[in-house]
């Protein structure tokens, strides 16, 4: 589809990746790195960096829909998917929600069918580069079809939750789902 047709109400394109986070730039070392797996899940999970970059990856085109209107159009991503976790750890039935875990203290939250979307993936690459500390490196949470806020950057956990929990956004006036096409951006 044209780019002028995949544009969500309200929003317009920009040329320059914009840098957006509340606090520092974390540096994180890749090999200290720890990505955990936890919540409502038979057993708890945890990765090193090695352990996560060899899984199955994928590449996802997709455009980039921030709340205050800008959109990065044709990303190409490349990581994996989130629906690998489900190989990962046995997820238990009353699981329906997922709390996204970051470095310094982000969260957001998502329903397991936005999470487990067939173009969600925990990024490794932007358009063949390895993502800079600024945009999340070594790994990012990208979720396509909401606005930006929750695509995590600097990820180091997921929690399978059976109750919703507002992330940082969230509970500051963003609204609790983002759908761009909705423009689901603030909570009324
Ligand atoms: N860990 C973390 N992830 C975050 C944020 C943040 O403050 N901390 N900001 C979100 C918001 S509001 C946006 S618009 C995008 C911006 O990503 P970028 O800096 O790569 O453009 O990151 C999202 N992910
Ligand atoms: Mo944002």
């Amino acid at each position: 589809m044209k780019k002028e047709n995949r544009m969500p109400p309200g929003q317009r394109p920009i040329e320059e990746w914009p840098e957006l986070q509340f606090g520092i730039v974390p540096h994180i070392n890749a090999s200290e790195w720890k990505f955990r797996i936890w919540g409502l899940t038979e057993k708890e999970r945890e990765l090193t960096f090695e352990g996560f970059t060899s899984l199955p990856q994928v590449k996802v085109y997709a455009d980039a829909h921030c709340v205050e209107g800008w959109s990065l159009m044709d990303n190409l991503w490349e990581g994996v998917s989130t629906s690998v976790l489900k190989e990962l750890v046995r997820i238990q039935p009353e699981a329906r929600f997922v709390i996204v875990h970051c470095m310094e203290d982000y969260k957001t939250n998502l329903p397991l069918n936005d999470f487990f979307a067939e173009d969600a993936l925990f990024a490794i690459k932007h358009n063949g580069k390895l993502l800079t500390p600024e945009h999340g490196y070594p790994i990012r949470l990208v979720i396509p079809k909401l606005y930006f806020w929750k695509s995590a950057k600097w990820i180091v956990g997921i929690e399978f939750t059976r109750m919703d929990r507002s992330g940082y956004w969230e509970s500051r006036g963003y609204h609790n789902h983002g759908d761009p096409l909705k423009e689901e951006r603030y909570r009324d």
